[in-house]
């Protein structure tokens, strides 16, 4: 029997839908209609695994899972013997320390001999004694934001996306211990079969990531700066470049990275670019 390779994936939450998001944009189809707790692609060597975003590090060190999508904050905090393979570009935060906004806490060095509430006592943790901070780790499991007003501590490390929930709780960012996204993790041990299987994955994993880096631009140029516009456009090989019907002007077509092109648009412009498209691509292969 060929093997298969058993992925977790968080059941519910904020990463769910980025991970389905991402095998569907892989190409690998999963339909959790019924709210399984597995599921087996229609079209790939995959089995999908619903589990709990905590358990998901515990899962594939142990071999439950062979590899699992999960947020970087999570997996550092478990310390499990896993693998991270890489990051995947979604479920992106920052654990924080915050205090309340009106109170005496300031920085840091202000922590010492106060209580800090958390969900991640082990980051929280060596973060202090890197510090050299001799504060006391209170550990909850939700609503950490409360704490402070309850009494229940005088700071807290979460983490925090927009920064709405410290807003609303009158608190403030002092420090920032890790900036997070989701990660590909993988058991240290696959088999030759799964090893394959995972190198099939990744190979779609980073096509995908590629194009979403990536544009595809078009725009008409001038024959006399087609030179200089082509440098600009250097391409995956080089650029295409297409004669228009009017004289003197050719169409250029080259890809680029998104960042890159917001960089030499007024570069274009001023060698007498016109014209300038530019388009999603969908898969990239290099
Ligand atoms: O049920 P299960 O245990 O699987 O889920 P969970 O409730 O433990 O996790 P979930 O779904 O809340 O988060 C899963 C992962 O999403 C986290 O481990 C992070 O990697 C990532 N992520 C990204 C976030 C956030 N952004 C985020 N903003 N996880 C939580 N939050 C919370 C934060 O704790 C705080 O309460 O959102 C609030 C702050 O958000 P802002 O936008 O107000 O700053
Ligand atoms: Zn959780």
């Amino acid at each position: 029997m060929s093997e298969t390779l058993k992925i977790a994936v968080q059941k519910s939450g904020r990463l769910y839908e980025g991970s389905m998001k991402l095998l569907k944009e892989c190409g690998i189809e999963v339909s959790n209609g019924n709210n399984q707790l597995r599921v087996t692609a229609s079209n790939f060597p995959i089995e999908v695994f619903f589990l709990r975003d905590d358990d998901i590090p515990e899962y594939v060190q142990d071999s439950v899972a062979d590899i699992g999508f999960v947020g970087e904050n999570v997996a550092i905090e478990k310390n499990k013997e896993v693998e991270t393979i890489k990051k995947l570009g979604f479920g992106k935060c920052r654990l924080s320390i915050a205090v309340p906004k009106s109170g005496e806490l300031q920085s840091i060095s202000d922590l010492k001999g106060k209580k800090i509430a958390t969900s991640y006592p082990f980051i929280l943790s060596n973060f202090l004694n890197e510090k050299n901070i001799s504060a006391s780790i209170h550990e909850i499991s939700g609503s950490v934001e409360i704490a402070p007003r309850i009494g229940l501590a005088e700071a807290i490390c979460d983490l925090v996306s927009s920064g709405s929930t410290l807003f609303t709780n009158e608190l403030k960012e002092i420090e920032t211990i890790l900036k997070s996204e989701a990660i590909l993790i993988s058991n240290k041990n696959l088999s030759e079969g799964k090893k394959v299987i995972l190198e099939s994955l990744l190979f779609r994993l980073n096509a995908v990531r590629k194009a979403k880096n990536n544009k595809y631009v078009l725009l008409n140029a001038p024959n006399e700066n087609l030179n200089t516009i082509c440098k600009l456009l250097p391409g995956m090989k080089s650029p295409t470049i297409l004669p228009l019907a009017e004289e003197g002007w050719s169409s250029v077509h080259s890809v680029i990275s998104e960042t890159d092109f917001w960089n030499i648009i007024e570069q274009l412009k001023a060698n007498g670019a016109q014209g300038i498209l530019v388009i999603p691509i969908e898969k990239m292969i290099v």
